[in-house]
């Protein structure tokens, strides 16, 4: 296990750094059995599966991204999220199939896709959240599968989780379902209605959760090919970009359930600036 260099940077909060407070995410190969891999999934909370994905088609992907933008400019970035060339890799069978497996039924992919890209200077990142504050309206049998688009290095800011979280995840979504019983019904599933926090967050303060929660933020070497599958219960979030050789951190999330389970509605459409999810 490495150490690193530099403590890390969320928000304008730094991590504490001992073993208490900070560990590694634990991967797994995709070819154990199924139900091995649904088991740790929840246990855990997460699945982080190694190798995934054929690193090359990842990386093809990364490069139509990149030389999208180079093209044509940061305003290609609404086109490539409604591209066919995302589609396609978001649907792929092979994701596809696992999916279908994994749920023990025919999946839905909700449209509401996100492609993220953080650039190293930048102060600020993904607060302490858990995902299904922005998705109230349909199944908590919901999957998110959030895919590195390139290596991503502890130092670039990928996707961190907070251990053991889902069941903190539940604890606190039921005391929001209580306070939100009172408000009017499309406020009610609001993640920014008025007893929410700002962006849904549970907090930015990352160092102050893992002393609340009583646990550790994990973390992992991301490459280009793995997956790391999470509960809508479980709480995570990122740090900053700190990577010395100024890499942007590439990655997308999407969202996985089966068709048959209530479907939220409101993510049936592309991901827009401002539209409120
Ligand atoms: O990539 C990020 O910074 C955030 C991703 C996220 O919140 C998710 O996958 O649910």
């Amino acid at each position: 296990m490495r150490s690193l260099n530099e403590p890390l940077v969320s928000n304008g909060y730094t991590l504490a750094m001992t073993s208490e407070r900070l560990g590694w995410l634990e991967p797994r190969t995709a070819n154990l059995p199924m139900e091995q891999l649904r088991e740790t999934y929840h246990q855990q909370g997460y699945l982080w599966l190694k190798g995934f994905f054929k690193r090359d088609m990842v990386l093809k992907f990364r490069d139509f991204f990149f030389e999208t933008i180079a093209e044509r400019g940061l305003q290609a970035y609404f086109e490539i999220i409604t591209s066919r060339e995302y589609e396609e890799f978001c649907t792929m069978p092979h994701l596809w199939n696992f999916y279908k497996e994994f749920l023990q039924g025919p999946p839905y992919l909700h449209r509401r896709k996100m492609l993220r890209f953080n650039i190293p200077g930048e102060d600020h990142c993904t607060g302490g959240h858990y995902d299904l504050i922005y998705l109230r309206s349909g199944t908590d049998r919901l999957c998110t599968s959030w895919i590195p688009l390139d290596d991503i290095p502890v130092e670039m800011g990928g996707l961190i989780y907070l251990e053991h979280s889902d069941a903190a995840g539940r604890q606190l979504e039921a005391e929001f379902r209580a306070k939100n019983a009172e408000l009017p019904s499309e406020e009610r599933i609001s993640a920014y209605n008025r007893n929410m926090r700002a962006n849904g967050w549970v907090s930015t303060n990352l160092a102050e959760m893992a002393e609340r929660f009583n646990t550790r933020w994990l973390v992992a070497d991301y490459e280009a090919g793995d997956m790391v599958i999470h509960s809508p219960y479980m709480i995570h979030a990122a740090t900053l970009n700190n990577d010395p050789l100024l890499r942007t951190r590439l990655s997308t999330d999407i969202r996985f359930q089966c068709v048959d389970d209530e479907i939220d509605q409101r993510w049936a459409k592309d991901w827009s600036l401002g539209d409120d999810l």
